[in-house]
């Protein structure tokens, strides 16, 4: 299918509406510990911050991730040649930015791929740059919610044809397991019967790595944290001070995940949703988890949701891998 290098993406807008974001922000207030749901982190701001966390020295999973899809995508594109038909639709769950899609798409060359963010202004833009780079595909973005999103919209580019889901990042590690469990069942639906997955997933690793790299010593990790309680401030008339409150990133071994919050710093009295709420002194709002996980134990958390392990590639220092997955029963 030709797409003339000019071809602007298509777009959809499908972003929760503003009461969702209301109820979703009230639930997670009400939790004890208070903790709200990740996504609500990428916000324009909250994308670009995100961005100047994966070039900080500390954070190296983007840089290990796409220089492994770089140097495995020859050899991810023949597993998948392996099988019958080859996938004609690559849907990335979360497209932040173009860097993870791009060598994908140069070893798949496929004739279309989907984008699905909840960040409009990254979709564009990686929609936009990844148009220009793959003339040959046709680039669809999606603005939503993958988690919540009950079905994909009825489109041209998705009828009748193979689907590749792809999830680097190791974005799975935002949910707790039985949340990542679920959401990889809603995965499968997504990419129907003979679809696909190919997900990057982050390892444990030392604590003192871990931990380092989610306090960089720039302070943009928790500059990122904190953006979350000016775009609560902002969309849902809060009157949060982001200095009373401190960002702490700690490794929790039982676990196996990395627990991000803001903590109180005094005893104060937030309004937020036309609601007041309590913080005591120390008092700590999660505002994301990242679980690592071992490929054993990656393994068995797809297979309980259906899927089936096909292959694994992972970098030299064996710190993250590619998991590439097919639904049980397909044939
Ligand atoms: C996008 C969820 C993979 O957990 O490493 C990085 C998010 N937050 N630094 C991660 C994140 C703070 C990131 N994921």
């Amino acid at each position: 299918m030709a797409v003339p290098a000019t071809a602007a993406p298509q777009l959809i807008d499908l972003h929760p509406a503003a009461a969702d974001l209301e109820a979703l922000v009230v639930q997670g207030m009400e939790r004890q510990p208070r903790q709200l749901p990740a996504w609500l982190l990428y916000d324009a701001e909250g994308s670009r911050l995100f961005e100047a966390i994966c070039e900080q020295p500390e954070y190296s999973l983007t840089r290990t991730e796409v220089a492994l899809l770089e140097s495995s995508g020859p050899a991810i594109a023949a597993a998948l040649r392996n099988g019958q038909e080859q996938p004609a639709v690559v849907l990335e769950f979360g497209a932040g930015n173009a860097r993870k899609a791009s060598p994908l798409l140069r070893a798949l060359e496929p004739p279309a791929y989907v984008a699905l963010d909840i960040s409009r202004s990254a979709l564009e833009a990686t929609c936009t740059s990844l148009q220009a780079a793959h003339p040959a595909t046709a680039v669809l973005g999606i603005c939503c919610d993958y988690a919540g999103a009950s079905g994909l919209p009825p489109l041209a580019a998705l009828t009748d044809r193979r689907r590749l889901g792809f999830y680097p990042g190791s974005s799975i590690g935002n949910f707790e397991p039985h949340e990542a469990r679920s959401l990889l069942g809603q995965f499968r639906r997504l990419l129907g019967p003979s679809g696909l997955l190919l997900i990057g997933v982050d390892q444990p690793k030392a604590v003192e790595r871990l931990e380092a790299a989610y306090n960089d010593r720039a302070g943009v990790s928790a500059a990122f944290a904190r953006n979350l309680l000016v775009r609560l401030n902002r969309e849902l008339q809060g009157n949060f001070d982001p200095a009373s409150f401190r960002y702490q990133a700690r490794w929790d071994a039982l676990h196996s995940r990395i627990a991000m919050a803001l903590v109180s710093r005094r005893a104060q009295e937030v309004r937020l949703a036309g609601r007041s709420w309590p913080f005591q002194a120390g008092e700590a709002l999660i505002t994301e988890y990242s679980v690592k996980y071992g490929p054993a134990a990656f393994e068995q958390l797809a297979r309980s949701a259906g899927w089936q392990p096909l292959g694994r590639w992972s970098d030299p220092q064996d710190d993250l891998s590619l998991h590439l997955l097919a639904q049980a029963d397909s044939p």
